[in-house]
């Protein structure tokens, strides 16, 4: 069974600046204070909860993340603003995240051996879409003068994974000849940086792959064997944002319109079937989970990637079988599987089988099997 399709070159980028724990939760911790000191009056009559302090250790232990990269760390550590300060563009400049975009494209296509003029389909998958229309995707293949079309895929942590779905697709009915899948996940944007339940989680940065058929692929490249997808409605992660927020003008700044999550009832959820998807996956292959060499889970936290290799394997996977990111980038949204992939493929042998599998709101899961030629 195969695909006819290969990953022929990946590349990642994220911006220079690091926030590490410790200053994310001094600021965390002196906007609580202030805030509790404004409402004391409540807090003392009991009908107010008072913000409780966050904590770095209970940050890796919780999660893994040691620091992650942002776009801005000014705004998020003011503890009056709690939002990273990103200028707004005009609109004759190419938008943040298209640039994002550009910015991993050109590692992947030199990777590749190819150009911008080679593409003829841009793949955009983000958790985020900067704005509606137009798709970001067709300003990014604008910028790097790709021929044929762009279009932007919107499913949570899995949109990456699902534009490299549709881009192994869009190659076998022959609609492309090459494909560029983009992921600029700027996600500080949405994340509520008051909330300490979930501050700390999110870091900004672009991944990107090339897809084509597989009689054009360099050796060292990736074989798409198959893909699957699956999604199961869930309101344990949502960010609600959109179009119609200021059409009721009483909900309009509301922090639903932010990240926001049951995070233990998702940690429960995710395990056993992302643990079983994976599986099944393989099963389909009748490869035994032992057979495959690399396990690039999403880069949700360190726990859950955990544990959901220990329920596929039968054991604890060693660090190499399922590599972790988190602790250098955070949780990069769509990105992190693909980023797992980019730094740590390279050592493996011709006819290695990995996995690239992905988790996320919806909820929405996808996996690709992958033998490196
Ligand atoms: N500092 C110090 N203490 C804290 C803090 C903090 N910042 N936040 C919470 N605590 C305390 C709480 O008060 C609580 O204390 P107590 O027990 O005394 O009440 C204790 O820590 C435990 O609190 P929680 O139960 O909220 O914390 P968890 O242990 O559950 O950890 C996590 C929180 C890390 C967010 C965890 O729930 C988790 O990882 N959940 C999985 C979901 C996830 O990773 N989400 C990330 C973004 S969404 C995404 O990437 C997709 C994920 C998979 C989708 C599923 C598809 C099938």
């Amino acid at each position: 069974m195969t695909t006819g399709t290969a990953i022929t070159g990946w590349g990642v980028w994220h911006p220079e600046t690091i926030l590490g724990n410790d200053e994310l939760v001094a600021a965390f911790n002196e906007f609580a204070h202030r805030d509790n000191a404004k409402h004391a009056a409540e807090i003392a009559a009991g009908t107010r909860q008072p913000i409780k302090d966050s904590g770095s250790e209970w940050i890796v232990k919780a999660s893994g993340i040691k620091h992650r990269y942002v776009e801005d760390k000014t705004g998020l550590l003011d503890p009056d603003r709690m939002c990273p300060n990103i200028k707004d563009r005009p609109e004759n400049q190419i938008s943040i995240q298209a640039e994002y975009a550009v910015n991993a494209a050109k590692i992947a296509l030199a990777r590749a051996g190819r150009t911008g003029e080679d593409v003829d389909v841009v793949m955009l998958g983000a958790s985020n879409l900067q704005r509606l229309y137009p798709s970001i995707a067709i300003e990014v293949q604008d910028a790097i003068g790709a021929r044929g079309f762009g279009l932007d895929i919107s499913l949570g942590c899995s949109a990456a994974t699902g534009a490299t779905i549709q881009a192994h697709q869009a190659l076998q009915t022959g609609a492309a000849r090459c494909a560029l899948v983009v992921v600029p996940e700027l996600t500080t944007g949405h994340m509520n940086w008051r909330e300490r339940d979930s501050h700390f989680i999110f870091g900004d940065a672009s991944v990107a792959f090339v897809v084509e058929p597989l009689d054009r692929a360099k050796p060292g490249s990736w074989e798409i064997i198959s893909s699957r997808m699956m999604s199961k409605w869930s309101n344990n992660i949502r960010n609600n944002a959109g179009y119609l927020d200021r059409c009721d003008p009483d909900t309009q700044f509301n922090d639903d319109k932010l990240f926001h999550q049951n995070g233990r009832r998702v940690f429960k959820d995710v395990v056993p079937l992302a643990a079983k998807f994976i599986t099944e996956h393989l099963a389909a292959h009748g490869l035994a989970p032992a057979q495959v060499g690399r396990y690039w889970l999403h880069q949700a936290n360190q726990k859950l990637n955990e544990l959901v290799a220990e329920y596929v394997l039968g054991r604890p996977a060693t660090k190499q079988e399922a590599p972790i990111i988190l602790d250098e980038y955070g949780n990069t949204a769509s990105a992190g599987s693909l980023i797992a992939f980019s730094h740590h493929n390279v050592d493996l042998p011709t006819g290695s089988y990995g996995i690239l599998s992905s988790f996320g709101a919806g909820y929405s899961l996808a996996s690709l099997l992958l033998q490196r030629i």
